[in-house]
């Protein structure tokens, strides 16, 4: 089943063409609205209408991040406030996160690319959606709660946490789909038999996991612990949320990218350089249908490739394989997003504490667990002769970081000059995640 037939089935030809026509108008709006998008355009020598094919765009220099910071909060919106009616921003960052925002129309085009996930998994409004993924900031409640909406299924919007909570609505309300990040569902079926619950006979018969790195393993684990289709789902704040690729039940391999509304290229994160389709690389995203946000070339960091061979469920778009890793440092902690940046300035904020730290992730059971390990200076270690100072000091800096960045940590404490140095660029994080 398809939710949207004609576009999602638009053969190419005419699919390029609706993805020209549409660049063009964004284009022409950013350069007029967005006073970041004049000045990168003109330093770079083009004018929207330089732009004559779709193969041009590769003119226009990328957006990154950073870009994103330095406009801190508002400063790359093309309409003015009051045409926006919500605003969500990516998780755990000490100031200048990213922050996205939304116009009435934008919600609609995002609500209908969640209810074409929704049915691309097979779902009708005959279902009864599960949906765990955080409301709040984060874009994956929202984004996932409208969605179902807008398909006329019945969502519970429950939200992350409370485990046990979930595992009774699980078993009285027998919803038939459930949404969250992966490694919660592993959580989920865990402390579900735990409690005496056997998960593979409740209702659920579909899983629509993403917000996080996982792998076929961990589909096999899920598929056969819940007894659902376990389907993967990908998105990202900045361009949208959740729903902007989504794996269908037939293919299941890769994820449709919802080209009508989105241009995907892959570059060598390196070099800038396009790729050909298939090679593994940095996806870049320009959006076509934003009104409050439009990105033009973002790079999103993750490494995916692309596969255009035809999927048997008739959808014409393109697909991504599963995110391969990423082309920064970024760490993504029980669904929260890290970058070590985050937790130094946190540390360096903490008085008798030395710039020099080590994070270790890893996974317990289907927990995953950040260690802090940090030096005290010369002169704490000196007077720390009791160790209550130094308990109330690792304390803080869980606490700290637990406000700031939204993500629990283990810290660790050690003497002055025990972590290992580095001649070049440092290596803080090791990462011992098996997904
Ligand atoms: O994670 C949006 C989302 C919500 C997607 C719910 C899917 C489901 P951010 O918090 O901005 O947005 O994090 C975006 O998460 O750049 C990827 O690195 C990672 N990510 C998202 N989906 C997947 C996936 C949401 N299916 C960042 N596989 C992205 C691997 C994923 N990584």
């Amino acid at each position: 089943m398809i939710y949207n037939e004609e576009f999602e089935t638009l053969p190419r030809e005419v699919l390029e063409a609706l993805q020209f026509k549409r660049l063009q108008q964004v284009l022409q709006r950013v350069y007029h609205t967005v006073g970041f998008y004049r000045r990168t355009f003109d330093a770079a020598g083009v004018r929207p209408d330089d732009i004559k094919t779709l193969a041009d765009l590769s003119r226009l220099p990328f957006t990154s991040k950073q870009d994103l910071r330095e406009n801190y909060p508002f400063g790359l919106f093309a309409v003015p406030m009051s045409s926006v009616v919500r605003l969500h921003a990516s998780s755990g960052t000490t100031g200048r996160s990213t922050v996205v925002g939304y116009t009435k129309r934008d919600i609609d085009t995002w609500s209908e690319l969640m209810a074409r996930c929704f049915v691309a998994a097979g779902l009708t409004k005959n279902d009864i959606i599960h949906n765990a993924y955080g409301y709040g900031l984060f874009t994956g409640g929202l984004g996932a709660h409208y969605g179902a909406e807008r398909l006329g299924a019945s969502v519970i919007p429950m939200s992350g946490g409370n485990t046990k909570r979930q595992i009774m609505i699980l078993q009285d309300f027998g919803p038939t789909a459930i949404c969250c990040t992966p490694s919660y569902a592993l959580n989920l079926a865990e402390q579900g038999r735990a409690m005496g619950v056997d998960m593979r006979s409740l209702r659920l018969r579909v899983g629509i996991f993403g917000a996080e790195p996982w792998s076929d393993q961990m589909r096999d684990q899920l598929e056969d612990q819940l007894a659902i289709q376990a389907l993967n789902i990908y998105g990202l704040s900045e361009v949208m949320g959740p729903g902007v690729a989504m794996e269908c039940s037939e293919g299941r391999e890769g994820m449709h990218i919802f080209e009508d509304h989105f241009i995907v290229e892959t570059i060598d994160p390196e070099t800038g350089a396009i790729l050909p389709p298939g090679e593994e690389g940095e996806i870049v995203f320009t959006t076509l249908s934003k009104e409050a946000f439009p990105l033009i070339r973002y790079r999103t960091r993750d490494v995916a490739r692309l596969i255009t061979a035809p999927c048997r469920c008739g959808r014409s778009h393109v697909r991504m394989g599963r995110i391969m890793g990423r082309s920064d440092d970024m760490l993504i902690i029980r669904g929260v997003n890290v970058f070590p940046s985050q937790i130094e300035a946190v540390l360096v904020g903490i008085e008798g504490l030395e710039p020099h730290y080590q994070l270790v992730v890893d996974r317990e059971g289907t927990l995953d667990t950040l260690e802090v390990q940090v030096e005290v200076s010369e002169r704490t270690f000196a007077n720390a002769d009791e160790v209550k100072v130094l308990q109330k000091m690792e304390r803080r800096i869980v606490k700290d970081i637990k406000d700031y960045l939204g993500v629990s940590a283990r810290v660790k404490l050690v003497e002055p000059k025990s972590l290992q140095r580095f001649e070049g660029k440092a290596s803080r994080v090791t990462d011992r995640r098996k997904l």
